[in-house]
């Protein structure tokens, strides 16, 4: 017995040098206490007394998170104080409140720092301290949380120099999330909102949702569903709101609403919701009202109108931008604005790829100066690779919003590990030519291009209530990612990645460089084993999971997979050229140049523009029809690949993740196959042609693949 208990204890004793446990809960702020003990030591020395000069709500998160970051990390415990500072090494305060007695050139560069920029310093007018100083609270909140990542990434603080400031106006997340707490493509549970317990019980979750967003720097949030309930409108739903605003004021985040178009109608008794009648203004500028005596700070409505059966101004014969104007002049008078949503695709276009550039680009110059027009990174749907939009480079009267999707609808849903800042920055990088060379989509964005103040980034949110937020543990990293991204493009997927990894994981400098291979290899991985070579909307209807090249039973043609792949017996593709629908007339001459020639366009776009034979050479040599092939398996090999990366990275990981990584790419590898059997198969019926015999046959038949079902697939 007595040897039993000693077994015992000894295998505890194993266990806690081993990795300890973590349910991924606390994201990248684990503040767990730094291993290296020389850095540790050192740190020390530098960080003493640190004070924070100010008072107010945010200034108290910003002690709170400094405490609690230094007592993990540090196992100090520290209280901020702004009396003694000639003791303090660390000075933190509004530039205006730090008597440091900073040169004109200082000052200077404080000034530029804007609204929300943050400088973090050890050089500030020799007074050798660590100076972290903005011209808002809001930037020092930002200052703080940057240099928490410092010491979680393990930094040199010796000598800093950082001046930094948000390329984006507006980083937002969208949750796609429903009153009924059902989250349309969500992966990771339920809704966070608890609508029905809310006002009166503040879960903890509100606040640990807010300080994760501020720590990359997102500062406002729209709550609810694109598709739209008037219910959040009511005052019972408003209050519920407002005291989530409440929550999140502390931390520099705004609210947002989705607004239904219907609304007053629905919730208001009116008979119409014509945007030109004036009953209708006059009830959504009373509505506003009330919502800014409970929200004062509210940020404005997202809206999608006239789209996938949402109710818009078209059915009152009006535009899209005298629908905008509307809520734009009832929110004008507090600062609100406007997000439109420019995903539409209604029945009138010879090609869906072309109908949000045909809708929007006559109503340029139309819509008032605090709306901003929402637009999905591609010019589809969120599709594994995507051109990007038309619309960008083509609206240089109007502010443009990027829309990017979290949440993996089209990225293997809640299982698959794929990074997606480089399919952001692929996009955020493309040239435009809207005002010659170097007009890339992240200067539309930001406003640059085109002289406008206003900027937004919106991710769509893939969070729910699994304990670890995003139930794929490296999910986490799209969220983070988004943030990052949002605030300055300019940084590399290989930076996002390595400083997540380090602070969600470890830094170790092995498992940071295998675990950050896999995740930059893993968009190019997904494209290859779902949809290589240009193809794109081939899964299955509604919910989206899994292949269905061979779908062709909806009502409309552009719903079906068969409408964007037009396999036959002459080949596969979308003729997108001027012999075909000229699509890619929406672009200018530079960009369409290099895509409008078969021979010359590059690969991973040949199919959204051209119809190919299955003996088309490509740029490998190889035909079409063995390219496919080719790409297909490669996917699958190289997701077999990543899974082999991660087994041999199990001593540097906690048993709790390691195994669920470990399960989920297992998932991933047999999904993966499924993909490139059905795809292949089905493809083959019209290209007659083998699978080359040096690959591993499909081991099951096409209709085998074809009788599948899923009834209860998540999201939809
Ligand atoms: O990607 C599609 C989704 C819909 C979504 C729509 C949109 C919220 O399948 O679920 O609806 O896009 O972006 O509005």
């Amino acid at each position: 017995m007595l040897i039993k208990k000693q077994l015992f204890v000894c295998l505890l004793l194993l266990i806690s040098i081993t990795v300890s446990a973590d349910d991924g809960y606390r994201l990248w702020l684990r503040y767990d206490k730094i291993s290296n003990i020389a850095l540790l030591n050192k740190y020390k020395q530098q960080i003493i007394a640190p004070a924070i000069v100010g008072n107010s709500t945010i200034i108290t998160t910003v002690k709170n998170e400094l405490e609690k970051g230094l007592r993990g990390l540090l196992a100090v415990n520290y209280t901020a104080t702004d009396s003694v500072y000639n003791k303090t090494t660390l000075v933190i305060g509004k530039a205006g409140n730090l008597n440091l007695g900073f040169t004109v050139i200082e000052k200077t560069q404080l000034k530029n720092l804007g609204e929300e920029g943050f400088l973090i310093s050890t050089t500030m007018h020799g007074v050798h301290k660590i100076v972290i100083a903005a011209n808002t609270d809001r930037g020092l909140l930002y200052g703080v949380f940057h240099f928490l990542r410092l010491l979680q990434t393990q930094q040199d603080i010796s000598t800093l120099n950082i001046f930094s400031t948000p390329k984006i106006k507006y980083r937002l997340l969208n949750h796609w999330d429903n009153l009924n707490r059902t989250v349309e493509r969500g992966y990771a549970g339920a809704s966070i909102w608890d609508w029905h317990k809310l006002p009166d019980y503040i879960d903890q979750r509100y606040i640990d949702y807010a300080r994760a967003n501020a720590s990359i720097g997102i500062n406002g949030t729209v709550l609810n569903n694109v598709n739209a309930n008037a219910t959040i409108l009511t005052k019972q739903y408003l209050d519920k709101v407002a005291a989530l605003a409440n929550v999140f004021r502390p931390y520099g985040i705004k609210v947002f609403l989705t607004a239904r178009f219907s609304a007053p109608i629905e919730i208001g008794g009116l008979k119409t919701a014509d945007p030109l009648d004036a009953a209708v203004q006059e009830w959504w500028k009373q509505k506003v009202k009330e919502i800014y005596s409970l929200i004062p700070d509210f940020g404005g409505f997202l809206i999608k109108a006239n789209s996938e059966g949402q109710p818009g101004p078209q059915d009152y014969n009006r535009t899209h931008a005298d629908g905008a104007n509307m809520f734009a002049d009832a929110l004008a008078p507090y600062k609100g604005i406007v997000m439109w949503r420019a995903f539409v695709y209604s029945q009138q276009s010879n090609d869906r790829f072309k109908q949000a550039y045909e809708e929007f680009t006559p109503l340029d110059g139309q819509f008032k100066s605090n709306v901003i027009l929402q637009v999905k990174n591609g010019p589809i749907d969120f599709q594994p690779r995507e051109p990007f939009s038309p619309l960008f480079g083509a609206m240089p009267k109007t502010p443009l919003a990027m829309e990017f999707q979290l949440t993996q609808e089209y990225l293997g849903q809640g299982t698959h590990l794929v990074f997606e800042a480089p399919m952001f920055k692929e996009t955020l990088n493309a040239d435009t030519y809207e005002k010659g060379k170097g007009s890339t989509v992240a200067k539309v964005i930001d406003g640059s291009i085109n002289n406008f103040s206003m900027s937004a980034i919106a991710g769509v949110s893939n969070i729910g209530s699994d304990i670890n937020w995003c139930s794929h543990p490296f999910a986490q990293a799209n969220w983070y990612a988004l943030g990052r991204l949002a605030w300055d493009y300019n940084l590399s997927s290989e930076q996002i990645a390595t400083e997540w990894l380090q602070q969600s994981f470890s830094t170790n400098k092995t498992f940071v460089a295998v675990a950050e291979k896999m995740m930059l290899q893993s968009h190019e991985t997904l494209v290859n084993y779902m949809t290589p070579l240009g193809l794109a909307h081939i899964m299955y209807n509604g919910h989206h999971y899994g292949p269905m090249p061979w779908g062709n039973t909806l009502g409309r043609p552009d719903w079906n997979p068969v409408y964007y792949h037009k396999a036959d017996s002459a080949g596969i593709g979308f003729n997108r050229t001027i012999t075909g629908t000229n699509a890619l007339g929406e672009y200018k001459n530079e960009v369409s140049n290099l895509w409008n020639d078969s021979n010359k366009c590059a690969d991973e776009y040949l199919l959204w523009f051209h119809h190919v034979s299955w003996n088309h050479i490509m740029h490998s040599g190889r035909t079409l029809w063995n390219e496919l092939c080719y790409k297909y398996y490669a996917g699958v090999d190289a997701i077999k690949n990543i899974q082999q990366q991660w087994n041999s990275l199990e001593k540097f990981v906690d048993a709790e993740r390691f195994i669920q990584v470990k399960q989920l790419l297992n998932i991933q590898v047999k999904e993966a196959v499924w993909w490139r059997n059905a795809c292949l198969l089905y493809f083959q019926t019209f290209s007659k042609m083998p699978i080359p015999a040096n690959y591993e046959q499909p081991d099951k038949t096409l209709a085998y693949y074809q009788s599948l079902r899923f009834p209860f697939a998540p999201g939809n």
